[in-house]
């Protein structure tokens, strides 16, 4: 019996596993690259193994009745209550399913415990604001202090528990990076915390997990876990103001970007441009994504993007700029220097 019953958990494991095992990636709860993340991913776990335990036992039972019963369904009475075996049996079974509830009940509770325990003490460092259909990203600058801008590119410090606060400029969005974290709802008026914790360098991807308008699907956020000499690095590059324009090209461009109407919605802290109704476009060229995801940053696409920012993303807040394809292709080469 004990040699049959651990076959059918090494093959209920091994089913677990073939399923699970093309789950992995950048984008999965089944590569928990934090604590926050590896806690969950444990509560997952036990609670598969124990309701597909209840499960199969269930339908055991149910095979072996059947199998006594058969032909037989007609004659004998349904119950049968002085049968001391069958009562015993029922009261094995009543506390097979209270303690198995039990252990998911008190697992669940000490793992909202764990993520409640690791909420912030002091004072959040990275605010993530959810804009239709991009994500804005502040850090506070532990140099100065100051707070600083960018957009759909996150970075976070290894093995440091870092407090998030997330927010909405507009609808309800869903702050999402299932390799770090649980989902917490961005919501409008009202400040949303977590804590992660990473434990794995690397690039992850975010993704609104609520359905927030048009481009919901194209609403990613790009994710890198840095050793703290990176990350310090990163939050460095962010805070200096954009590069100045190294050829004449570029500084046409530049001139374009503060002439033409890109000033409106954008900043590029260091030139006339200072508005913040759209991703701020300081270190644009150092990002790996455009427009949170909808195209890998490269020169064409920045170009396209320009020329025709509703051709990649449809119904974007970002209008046709009416540039003529040399001014697009000035403004694009002009960008491409503000690593
Ligand atoms: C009416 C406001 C508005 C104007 C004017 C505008 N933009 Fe945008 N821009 C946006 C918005 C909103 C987004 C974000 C779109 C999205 O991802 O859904 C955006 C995104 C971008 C991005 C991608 C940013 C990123 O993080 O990937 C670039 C590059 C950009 N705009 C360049 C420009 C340039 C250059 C001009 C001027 C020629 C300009 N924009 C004019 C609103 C505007
Ligand atoms: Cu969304």
């Amino acid at each position: 019996m004990s040699g049959r019953a651990s076959r059918i958990a090494s093959l209920f494991a091994g089913l677990c596993a073939a399923s699970l095992a093309g789950c992995a990636g950048p984008q999965s709860v089944f590569s928990p690259a934090s604590d926050q993340a590896r806690w969950l991913h444990g509560l997952f776990g036990l609670m598969l193994w124990v309701c597909g335990i209840a499960y199969l036992l269930v339908l055991a039972f149910l095979a072996v009745a059947l199998w006594r019963a058969r032909g037989a369904l007609a004659e004998t009475p349904i119950t049968e209550p002085h049968d001391g075996r069958l009562q015993w049996g029922l009261r094995a079974w009543a506390a097979l399913i209270v303690a198995g509830l039990l252990t998911l009940a008190v697992a669940s509770f000490l793992v909202d415990r764990a993520l409640a325990g690791a909420e912030p003490r002091g004072d959040p460092s990275v605010r993530v604001t959810g804009q239709q259909w991009w994500w804005r990203i502040e850090v506070k600058d532990p140099a100065s202090g100051r707070w600083v801008e960018s957009a759909n590119e996150l970075h976070l410090p290894l093995n440091q528990p870092t407090p998030v606060e997330v927010v909405s400029a507009d609808v309800i969005h869903s702050f999402w990076i299932p390799n770090l974290s649980g989902k917490i709802d961005m919501v409008p008026g009202r400040v949303n915390r977590l804590t992660i914790t990473p434990r794995q360098l690397g690039w992850v991807r975010g993704q609104c997990a609520e359905f927030c308008g048009l481009q919901h699907a194209q609403m990613a956020l790009d994710v890198k876990v840095d050793s703290p000499a990176d990350y310090a690095a990163w939050v460095a590059r962010q805070a200096a103001p954009a590069a100045a324009p190294k050829d004449p090209v570029a500084a046409r461009g530049l001139a374009l970007v503060q002439d033409g109407t890109c000033g409106q919605c954008h900043a590029l802290r260091g030139t006339a441009a200072a508005a913040r109704a759209a991703p701020d476009l300081t270190h644009i060229a150092g990002r790996r994504f455009l427009a949170a995801g909808a195209a890998p940053l490269t020169r064409g696409s920045l170009q396209g993007w320009i020329a025709q920012p509703q051709a990649l993303k449809p119904g974007a807040e970002m209008p046709a700029t009416g540039l003529s394809p040399r001014d697009a292709e000035a403004v694009a080469h002009y960008l491409e220097g503000l690593t």
